[in-house]
């Protein structure tokens, strides 16, 4: 099949008439709105002239999605709560977005809990509980840019690392790509797991371009996946890597969907997507979605968009582009076009457009200004804290055992020497077979692990007691290898994966580096 392009590009009257209810329109105008004063206010913070923060200085990194919100919005309106993300170092707007539509889902109980964790008192029968938990995420959100100990992640992460896995949102990444293979064995885990849930995984051009994207989609397409896996790649094409154009630079094609066709017959059901219309990547995010729960997964979106500012705060943009060319693409802003044609059909008016863009600024004036001035420093005491798990497996319960009617030949351990003595091979294997047994969840997989037993026997004889879905062979990527094992840890399945020889642990270096080791903290 061909890749489509810009196959739903409706306004905001088309997507009523075809179902789209009036509260799920203004939510996504209302989160567009939240994002675009976050990085505005972001701005401001960096320029020390934040008025209730005289001299104060924003460290940190300030990659912002300025033009980029409707991607965002039209994405996380379109998944649901439960399922997962994974972000880029451009991931405020994701990060927003992924919250607030958590929040939707919870009950009053857990809207009450969640406002009282940063001590801002609440009860389930207040009448404006959903808006102060609104508040608290934009507050909360905020704190973990200023390094606060009531951040997400109690300001060790930063915006580029910010995660909040009560979301779904398994975390942005300062490496470029370096979620791509979390996402994917996330998704991987959440099928092995038995449930529904997909997982999108929003990365730049850029990273399409790098190698554990290639690792990545094709781990996805494995012909033995009987089911497709579970993952969404929506690379948000907003023209430049750091400064290097994708289109006519540094690829060979004008748009990166085209990429799916190399992967399966189905091209990975890519298409290309207006990204400055919140309604268009709504409605393909949603159809993807749909094919990932019925098995017919991954799929691959290219949603075109801009960045209106540079890479960061302290890129000089004027050196790599035009002024033209940035106006021409601020003819096409998400909000300001939304807006147009929510006041066009009557969905909003002048008046009630003004409000909405007014409270937006205002809570993100006073999670600002809390984050600044009323959130904690972390106490250094604390730096250790979450750099170590302390679960053994002597804590999993017998629920999580292998059922005996599961396994498809008797577990048999390995004959002693007269001594008791084993080769230590065997003894991984026997480890293995007994984590197995002890745990359901525990899968093994890596190059040649399965009916050849690895390049070293340690895995010989798995594959015939517990089956092909829970001991298989991967393509030669060792990154993908190391990074699937990360995401699927995340969402609750414990794999344990081989790499051949120590010497190809240097393909998976950012996996293990940067992203295993990384991930707790
Ligand atoms: C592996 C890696 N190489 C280089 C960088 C430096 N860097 C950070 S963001 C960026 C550009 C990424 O481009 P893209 O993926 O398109 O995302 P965008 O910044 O456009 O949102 C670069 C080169 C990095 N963080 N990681």
């Amino acid at each position: 099949p061909p890749v489509s392009r810009f196959r739903w590009n409706g306004d905001v009257k088309q997507a009523l008439d075809e179902g789209l209810s009036p509260e799920e329109a203004l939510r996504m105008f209302e989160v567009m709105l939240y994002i675009r004063a976050f990085e505005e206010m972001i701005v401001q913070l960096k320029s020390g002239r934040f008025k209730p923060m005289p001299g104060f200085k924003f460290i940190g990194a300030t990659h912002l999605s300025i033009g980029q919100e409707g991607v965002a919005a039209g994405c996380m309106a379109a998944i649901r709560p439960d399922d997962y993300i994974t972000s880029s170092h451009r991931g405020h707007g994701h990060s927003i977005a992924k919250g607030y539509y958590a929040l939707l889902s919870r009950t009053p109980e857990e809207l009450a809990t969640f406002c009282r964790e940063i001590n801002m008192q609440a009860s389930p029968d207040d009448p404006d509980l959903l808006d102060k938990a609104i508040q608290v995420h934009l507050n909360r959100t905020m704190a973990e840019l200023m390094g606060k100990e009531e951040g997400y992640c109690r300001g060790r992460g930063g915006g580029m690392h910010i995660a909040d896995f009560h979301a779904g949102h398994l975390g942005a990444n300062a490496i470029v790509g370096g979620s791509m293979a979390i996402a994917t064995g996330a998704a991987m885990a959440c099928q092995k797991l038995g449930t529904d849930k997909i997982v999108v995984c929003l990365a730049g051009d850029g990273a399409a371009n790098n190698g554990i994207c290639h690792e990545s989609m094709n781990f996805a397409t494995m012909a033995q996946f009987k089911r497709g896996c579970p993952v969404v790649y929506l690379i948000e094409n907003n023209q430049y890597g750091m400064t290097g154009q994708q289109v006519g630079e540094v690829t060979g094609i004008r748009y990166l969907s085209r990429r799916g066709a190399g992967y399966n017959p189905q091209n990975m059901h890519a298409e290309t997507v207006n990204g400055m219309n919140p309604l268009a990547v709504y409605e393909a995010v949603k159809r993807a979605a749909e094919l990932c729960r019925k098995g017919q997964g991954p799929v691959l979106l290219e949603c075109l968009t801009y960045r209106y500012l540079g890479h960061s705060l302290s890129d000089d943009r004027k050196s790599y582009r035009s002024e033209a060319e940035e106006a021409a693409w601020r003819a096409h802003d998400p909000i300001d076009n939304f807006e147009k044609q929510a006041i066009a059909c009557g969905l909003l008016t002048e008046e009630t457009a003004a409000a909405y863009r007014k409270r937006a600024q205002d809570r993100i004036y006073e999670a600002a200004r809390w984050a600044g001035l009323e959130a904690h420093d972390p106490d250094p005491a604390t730096i250790y804290e979450g750099l170590m798990t302390d679960t053994t497996s002597e804590g999993i319960g017998p629920e999580w055992a292998t059922p005996p009617t599961e396994l498809l030949a008797e577990p048999v351990k390995t004959k002693r020497d007269g001594q008791g003595r084993i080769l230590y091979r065997h003894a991984v294997t026997e480890a293995l077979m007994e984590e197995m047994l002890r745990d359901r969840r525990v899968v093994v997989y890596g190059e040649d692990v399965a009916d050849y037993g690895g390049a070293f026997g340690a895995t010989r004889g798995l594959i015939e007691i517990f089956g092909r879905n829970r001991v298989f062979n991967t393509a030669i990527s060792e990154a993908a290898i190391a990074g699937t094992a990360c995401g699927a840890a995340m969402v609750g399945l414990r794999p344990v994966v081989e790499i051949m020889y120590i010497d190809f642990i240097l393909m998976a270096m950012d996996q293990v580096g940067n992203q295993v080791a990384k991930s707790r903290y």
